[in-house]
């Protein structure tokens, strides 16, 4: 099939059986990666599957053989293609469903970039700071002990600051600074870097919680706390992200199992 882009490139996507396109995302609920993936697919309307697995205790033979590189989970599967690597995903997913609009310019699938080269790029920056700085940072206040723990801590909340001037900066600098939506570029719709750190709206209680912090209230990042109550709206997001609960639970008991092995490695 051949898929006619925005921009008038043409995008070789295969079928598969029967012509139908079939969609696997290989996913582990917790993750903050795949939710990722999953939110974007959402977005997009691509109607997809997932196929949960046990990591870090037990990876299946098909997450290693579509992902022998690193392993990791989200991977996602297009008509028996891999593609791994949340944010590699996430701009696949971009290019294997372009946004199209309708006749009066209303969006018929929604775009998750904003379409000028500026302003992608920024987009791209925050996306790639949630990805590679924001979760990695929280995963390691339930991941590691001592002063790798004390680091996350501090290192979590400056992180956030960031976010609250990256949301401010990134609206003045969309259409005159005239956009008062809540997300990324001042936008009433989600975009690249907004899909990232949408597993905030689960995880924001269990970082606080790993970490025995708080992140700062509205008063101190109000753009910050806008963005989490619209996210946590989001038809696209509430189906991909996990019970507060639920994922509470399983990350303390994870860590605690991290800390009893940390100390007897000690002993
Ligand atoms: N940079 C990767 C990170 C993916 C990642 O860390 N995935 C974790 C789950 S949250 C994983 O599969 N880890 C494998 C393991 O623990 O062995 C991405 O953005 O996709």
């Amino acid at each position: 099939m051949d898929v006619e882009e925005a921009g008038g490139r043409v995008m070789d996507v295969e079928e598969g059986a029967g012509g139908a396109e079939v969609v696997q995302l290989l996913n582990l609920w917790a993750s903050p990666f795949a939710m990722s993936c999953a939110i974007a697919l959402n977005i997009k309307g691509v109607a997809f599957t997932y196929v949960d697995e046990d990591i870090p205790y037990q990876k299946s033979p098909l997450l290693l053989q579509s992902n022998p590189v690193y392993k990791e989970v989200p991977v996602l599967i297009h008509n028996d293609k891999p593609v791994s690597q949340s944010l590699v995903i996430l701009e696949y997913i971009e290019e294997a469903w372009p946004p199209s609009w309708d006749a009066a310019g209303g969006a018929q699938r929604a775009a998750l970039l904003p379409g000028k080269a500026r302003l992608n790029a920024l987009a791209r920056f925050w996306a790639q700071y949630g990805n590679c700085k924001f979760i990695e940072t929280g995963l390691k206040l339930m991941k590691k002990v001592g002063e790798e723990h004390e680091a996350a801590r501090r290192d979590i909340v400056e992180q956030f600051f960031w976010f609250e001037k990256g949301l401010a900066e990134t609206a003045a600098e969309s259409a005159g600074g005239g956009n008062a939506g809540p997300f990324f570029f001042g936008n009433d719709c989600p975009c690249l870097p907004d899909i990232v750190m949408a597993s905030l709206v689960s995880w924001k209680e269990t970082y606080e919680s790993l970490g025995a912090f708080t992140f700062p209230g509205p008063e101190q990042c109000p753009r910050m706390h806008r963005w989490l109550s619209a996210m946590a709206q989001l038809p696209a997001v509430t189906p991909a992200v996990p019970d507060k609960a639920r994922l509470l639970t399983h990350c303390t008991l994870f860590r605690e199992a991290v800390i009893q092995a940390a100390a007897a490695a000690k002993s």
